[in-house]
């Protein structure tokens, strides 16, 4: 379909339809609600400061969802052909650890890791463990200095990781190939992600995967519509 070889720089930027095959509600859309609550409600800091129980219930429902899921064939397509000797760097938004988990070695998290939590107070992390998850049943606590912890996770109206944000710049900047795939692309700063890279060299290739059309489509070189976790494994001819 393209050409590529061990020199190519292929970047991917994945979003929450990346991991819908897994079993992970994605944020937009028909099925993308929980319960009665919008998202952009409560991944929020106000909301957290205002109701903490309630956001904490919606992130332990997504954790045992993420921490039960098995990665789905598009995440086990990217790990193969990095495998296979590829340079594939993957920007990922989604917080989940299933790149990892198909053996995909470079992936960066733009908005944080659900699996960790972090003390508002002294910064200190844990990781989840679904045994930690039944049995923590309010909000959890630092072990540390005993303060309420958040999800280390990156919410609106919060700055992205200003050293993560700058390695995302200089390797969408190198980029020979960009794919955009299950994401909406319509949250800042990474929306911008593959204009920048489009300005910055006119002739990069971009591949958007995704079941409809979103605010990009009409910039990149080829949409491949349909479900990623089908359409991934035919690109690559996997
Ligand atoms: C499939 C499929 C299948 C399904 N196969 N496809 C400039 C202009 C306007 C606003 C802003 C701006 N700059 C900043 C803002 C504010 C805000 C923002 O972007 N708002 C917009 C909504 C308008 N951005 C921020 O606040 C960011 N911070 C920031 O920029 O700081 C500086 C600043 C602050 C304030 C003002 C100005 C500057 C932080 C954004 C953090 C986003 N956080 C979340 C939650 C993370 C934690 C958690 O998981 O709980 O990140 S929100 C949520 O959206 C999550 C996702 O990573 C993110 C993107 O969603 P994604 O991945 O695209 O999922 P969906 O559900 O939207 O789409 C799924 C797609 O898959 C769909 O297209 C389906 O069709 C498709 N699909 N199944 C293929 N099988
Ligand atoms: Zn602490």
């Amino acid at each position: 379909m393209i050409d590529y070889n061990k020199s190519t720089k292929i970047t991917v930027i994945s979003g929450a339809g990346f991991s819908k095959a897994s079993g992970i509600p994605t944020f937009r859309g028909k099925n993308g609600l929980w319960k009665n609550y919008d998202p952009s409600e409560l991944a929020t800091p106000s909301a957290f400061a205002r109701d903490p129980i309630v956001v904490w219930q919606w992130y332990k429902w997504r954790l045992n969802i993420i921490l039960n899921a098995d990665p789905n064939p598009a995440h086990l397509t990217l790990a193969k052909v990095e495998q296979q000797g590829l340079d594939i760097a993957i920007l990922t938004q989604n917080v989940d650890d299933l790149h990892e988990r198909a053996g995909s070695q470079n992936v960066t998290h733009l908005h944080g890791e659900i699996r960790q939590a972090r003390c508002v107070s002294c910064g200190e992390k844990f990781s989840w463990t679904l045994d930690l998850l039944n049995i923590i049943n309010d909000i959890p606590k630092c072990n540390n200095c005993g303060s309420v912890c958040r999800p280390d996770v990156v919410w609106f109206g919060e700055c992205l990781d200003s050293n993560i944000l700058q390695g995302c710049i200089d390797r969408l900047f190198m980029t020979d190939i960009l794919f955009v795939a299950g994401t909406s692309a319509v949250v800042y700063p990474v929306a911008e992600f593959p204009f920048l890279a489009q300005l910055q060299n006119p002739s990069i290739k971009i591949f958007e995967f995704n079941l409809d059309y979103t605010p990009i489509s009409n910039i990149v070189t080829e949409i491949i519509l349909g479900s990623v976790e089908k359409t991934l494994p035919k690109f690559f001819s996997i």
